[in-house]
C-alpha cells in the first residue's frame, strides 16, 4: 500500500504538470515560431513577386496576372493573394481571399507582426507587403498563408511531449520509491542492530558499510540506552524487596500477565503407589528447590516428565494435575516417556553423555548415537507439549538444564514470537573439553534457540561464548556477551540461583536445641558430641569420597577427636540405575565403613551414612543440629545445600566448609574455601570450624545470610524476566508494523 502510494502520487503531480503547465507552454512556442516563419516567409514571396507581376501589369495582362497569383497558391501553404493598387479601388486576388480583406483598411495587418484570423478553413496568417508597381507606387501585397499546419504541428508536439515527460514521470516515480524503500530498510534495519544492542560500533565493518551516516547517532543512542539499562537494573536490583508478590508484579506488570511456561526433566511432586496408598513425594533436587517457589508464585504451567508410579493415575485427560496439593497454585502437566526413551534420553544421553562432559570429574562421558536418537525426539515431545500449553503465540517459555539442549531452536521454530529462557543449571566447560561431543554443533545451536541463556557464573558464560567461537559460524559479541546465529540475537547472562528467602516458617519450626539434642539422641550420639553435615544427591561429582577422606585425615592429624566429633551425610539415591552411579555408592560405603573401623572411639563411629532420601523438613533440622556444614563438590554449577545451610541457621551459628569450585564459592566468600582435591587442607579446615569462636562464626554466618537474603530465588527469577520482558518490549516496538496491534491471543 505504502509502496504503491509513493509510486502513484509523483506520477499523478507529474502529468498534472504536464497538462496545465507544459502542453499550454508548447502550444504558444510552437505558434509563435510559425508566426516567425510566415513573416520571414511573406517576406521573400514579396520580394520574388513584385518584378513579374510588375511585367503583367505593364503587358496590360491583367489576366495573366490573376493568373500568376493563383499559381502561387498552388504552394500548399499559401493560401490566398491579392493586390490592392490603391485604397479604393477592390483588390485584385485569387478567388480564396477572405471577404474582410479589403484595400481600405489594409493599415489592420500591417505592423510588426502579422495578424490572424479565424476562417472556415481554420487559422490563417495575414501578412500585408509594400509592392511598388509602375503606376501605382503604393500598391501593396496581401499573402495569405494557412495555419492548419502549426495546429497539426502542435499536436503532434503535445503528443511526444506528452509521451517523453509520461515515461520520465514514471522513471523519476520508480526511482524514488526504490531509493526510499532501500534506505528505509537500512534504517530501520540500523535501528534494529542498534536496539537489539547488535551496535553499530561492534559490528564496524559490517552495519557502518550499510549505513555510515547512523554511525554518530548510533553511538550516542547506543551509550545512552546502555546507561539507562544499568541505571535501571541496578535501581531495580538495590529498591526492589524480592519476595512473592514482587515477581507477581512483574509478570502482570512489565509482562502483561503473559503465560509462563517451565520446561524441565525432574516433576515437582512425584506421586508413587506404595501398597493400596499413593504416596507424593518432593524429589531431591536443585532445581526443583529454586523453581517451585517461583512456580507457586507465578502461577504458569509446569512441563515435566512423569516418572512416579501412580502419576498417570493423578492426572486429568489434558495430563494436567493442580499443585501443591494443599493450595493448589499452578498445573503440573505430565509427559510420558517409554522406557526406552527414558533410558536413551534422560540416562543415556544427559547423564551418561551431558553430566559427565560438563562437569570436570574425571568421569568419561559416553556418546551412543541411539541415546542421541532419544534425546532428540524427547526433545520433540517437550517441544510439542509446550505449543500445547500456550495460551498466546508469544508465552514465556522458562527451559531448565541439559536434558533439553535442543528445545530453544524446536519451541522458537513452532512459536517464533516466544522469549526462551533457557537456564543451564550445571557448569559449561572449556572449549576443548567440549569439542569431544560428536554432537557439539546440534547441541549449540539448539540452545542458541534462545533469546536469553543463563548460567550460574561469569566463567561458565564465558566459557559458553568460547566454545560457540570455536565451534559455528556465528557472529559472537565479547563485550555485550550476545551471540547471533542467522539473525537471531541469545543474549548469554549470569544469574546466579539461589532459595528461597525468608525460608518457609514450616521447615525452620523446630528450635534450635530441640534439633541438636532430638538428632543426637536418635543417631546414638553423645549430647556434647560436635556434629558435621553433608547433603547431597549419591552423585560422584559432590566429592563425597573426598569428604570422607578429609574427616579420615583429620583424625590422623587430630587424633584427640575421634569420638568427640563425627560426620552425617545425607546420600539421596540418584540416577542408580546408572553403572556409574552403582559404582560409585558401592565405592562410598566401602569408605565410610573403612574410615569407621579404623578411627570409631568410645561406640562413636566418625561417619554416618544415611544413603536415603530424606524430606526437606528432615534435611533442615540435620542443618540446625550440625555445628558445620562439608559442601565438597568437585565441580557443581551453583550448590545450593550451601545457602540452605545458611537459611538454617538462624541463630547465626554453625561454618561452612566450601569447595572452591562450586559456584555458590563466588557469593560466600566468609564460608572456609578448600580445594576438596587437598585432603590436609580440607582436615585443617575441619579443625578450624570446629575450634572457631562463636563470635567469629556469627561474624562470618552474618555476612553470608546478609548475601542469601538479597539474592534469594525471587529475585534470581525476577531479574531473568525483567530482562525478558524488556527484551519483549523492544521486540514489539521493533517488529510491529504500524497500526497493528502485536501477538493477539491464539483463539
Ligand atoms: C543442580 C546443579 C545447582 C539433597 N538430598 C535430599 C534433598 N536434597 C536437596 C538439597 C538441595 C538439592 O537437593 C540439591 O541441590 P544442589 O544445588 O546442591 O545440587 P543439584 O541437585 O546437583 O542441582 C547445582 C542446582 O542444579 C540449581 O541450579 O545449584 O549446581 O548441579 O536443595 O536440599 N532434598 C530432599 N531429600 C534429600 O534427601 N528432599
Amino acid at each position: 500500500m505504502r509502496i504503491s502510494l509513493r509510486f502513484v502520487i509523483p506520477l499523478i503531480l507529474a502529468l498534472l504538470a504536464v497538462a496545465y503547465g507544459v502542453v499550454p507552454l508548447v502550444d504558444k512556442l510552437t505558434l509563435r515560431w510559425a508566426v516567425r516563419d510566415l513573416d520571414i516567409r511573406a517576406e521573400l514571396i514579396a520580394n520574388t513577386v513584385v518584378e513579374p507581376l510588375d511585367d503583367l501589369l505593364k503587358a496590360g495582362s491583367n489576366r495573366k496576372a490573376i493568373a500568376f497569383l493563383t499559381r502561387l497558391t498552388q504552394d500548399e501553404r499559401l493560401y490566398a493573394v491579392g493586390v490592392c493598387l490603391a485604397p479604393d479601388s477592390p483588390p485584385w486576388a485569387t478567388p480564396t481571399l477572405p471577404e474582410e480583406i479589403r484595400c481600405g483598411d489594409l493599415g489592420r495587418w500591417t505592423g510588426a507582426s502579422a495578424h490572424l484570423i479565424d476562417s472556415a478553413k481554420g487559422p490563417l496568417h495575414v501578412a500585408v507587403r509594400e509592392a511598388p508597381l509602375s503606376g501605382a507606387p503604393l500598391a501593396a501585397l496581401v499573402l495569405v498563408h494557412d495555419m492548419s499546419f502549426v495546429a497539426r504541428r502542435s499536436e503532434e508536439t503535445q503528443r511526444y511531449v506528452f509521451y517523453v515527460f509520461t515515461t520520465l514521470a514514471a522513471l523519476v516515480s520508480l526511482i524514488t520509491v526504490v531509493i526510499a524503500q532501500l534506505s528505509w530498510r537500512g534504517w530501520v534495519a540500523g535501528m534494529r542492530a542498534l536496539l537489539r544492542g547488535e551496535g553499530l560500533l561492534r559490528q564496524p565493518a559490517n552495519l557502518a558499510q550499510q549505513a555510515p551516516e547512523f554511525r554518530p547517532i548510533a553511538r550516542d543512542l547506543q551509550r545512552l540506552i546502555q546507561e539507562m539499562e544499568t541505571d535501571l537494573r541496578t535501581r531495580d536490583d538495590s529498591q526492589v524487596t524480592w519476595n512473592p508478590e514482587a515477581l507477581r508484579g512483574i509478570l502482570h506488570g512489565e509482562l502483561r500477565g503473559d503465560d509462563v511456561i517451565v520446561v524441565s526433566n525432574r516433576e515437582p511432586y512425584i506421586h508413587q503407589r506404595q501398597g493400596n496408598a499413593v504416596a507424593l513425594h518432593r524429589p531431591a533436587s536443585g532445581l526443583v528447590t529454586a523453581l517451585e517457589p517461583i512456580m507457586r508464585a507465578c502461577s504458569g504451567v509446569w512441563i515435566a516428565h512423569g516418572s512416579g508410579s501412580a502419576d498417570r493415575e493423578t492426572v486429568d485427560r489434558h495430563d494436567r494435575v493442580a499443585v501443591p496439593p494443599e493450595a493448589p497454585a499452578y498445573q503440573l502437566r505430565r509427559v510420558w516417556l517409554s522406557p526406552e526413551e527414558e533410558a536413551g534420553y534422560y540416562y543415556g544421553f544427559a547423564n551418561e553423555g551431558l553430566w559427565p562432559l560438563c562437569h570436570i570429574a574425571h568421569v568419561r562421558p559416553i556418546f551412543r548415537s541411539s541415546d542421541w536418537q532419544h534425546y532428540v525426539e524427547v526433545n520433540r515431545l517437550f517441544a510439542q507439549a509446550v505449543v500445547e500449553e500456550a495460551r498466546t503465540r508469544a508465552p514465556i517459555v522458562l527451559v531448565q538444564d541439559y536434558h533439553f539442549a535442543l528445545l530453544p531452536r524446536m519451541v522458537r521454530e513452532l512459536l517464533p514470537e516466544a522469549t526462551i529462557i533457557t537456564f543451564w543449571h550445571i557448569p559449561w566447560p572449556n572449549p576443548e573439553s567440549f569439542a569431544i561431543c560428536p554432537f557439539a554443533e546440534e547441541i549449540l545451536k539448539g540452545l542458541l534457540g534462545s533469546s536469553i541463556l543463563g548460567f550460574h557464573t561469569q566463567f561458565h558464560c564465558n566459557n559458553f561464548v568460547d566454545t560457540v567461537d570455536r565451534t559455528l559460524e556465528a557472529r559472537v559479541d565479547r563485550e555485550a556477551l550476545t551471540v547471533s546465529l542467522g539473525g537471531k540475537l541469545t543474549a548469554v547472562r549470569r544469574y546466579p540461583i539461589s532459595i528461597e528467602w525468608p525460608p518457609n516458617a514450616e521447615i525452620l519450626a523446630r528450635p534450635l536445641a530441640e534439633c541438636r539434642a532430638a538428632l543426637r539422641r536418635e543417631n546414638g550420639l553423645p549430647e556434647d558430641l560436635l556434629l558435621g553435615i553433608g547433603v547431597d544427591r549419591m552423585d560422584y561429582t559432590k566429592g563425597i569420597a573426598e569428604r570422607f577422606r578429609a574427616v579420615e585425615r583429620l583424625l590422623e592429624l587430630h587424633p584427640e577427636w575421634a569420638g568427640r566429633f563425627c560426620f552425617i551425610q545425607i546420600a539421596a539415591p540418584t540416577r542408580s540405575r546408572i553403572e556409574e552411579y552403582q559404582h560409585h555408592q558401592q565405592r562410598i560405603e566401602a569408605l565410610a565403613a573403612e574410615i569407621n573401623t579404623r578411627h570409631t572411639r568410645n561406640g562413636v563411629a566418625p561417619i554416618l551414612l544415611k544413603a536415603s532420601h530424606h524430606e526437606p523438613r528432615q534435611v533442615y533440622e540435620y542443618f540446625r543440629a550440625a555445628d558445620l556444614c562439608f559442601v565438597s563438590s568437585l565441580h557443581d554449577g551453583m550448590n545450593l545445600v550451601a545457602k540452605e545451610f545458611v537459611a538454617a541457621r538462624d541463630d547465626e551459628r554453625g561454618v561452612l566448609i566450601l569447595s572452591r569450585f562450586t559456584g555458590a564459592a563466588r557469593e560466600l566468600p566468609e564460608a572456609l574455601i578448600v580445594n576438596p582435591y587437598d585432603a590436609d587442607q580440607c582436615a585443617a579446615a575441619l579443625h578450624l570450624a570446629l575450634t572457631m569462636p562463636a563470635s567469629e562464626q556469627r561474624d562470618r554466618m552474618r555476612l553470608m545470610r546478609g548475601l542469601v537474603a538479597d539474592f534469594n530465588v525471587y529475585r534470581w527469577a525476577g531479574r531473568m524476566l525483567l530482562d525478558a520482558a524488556l527484551m519483549r518490549r523492544r521486540n514489539r516496538l521493533l517488529e510491529t508494523p504500524v497500526g497493528q496491534s502485536p501477538s493477539p491471543p491464539k483463539s
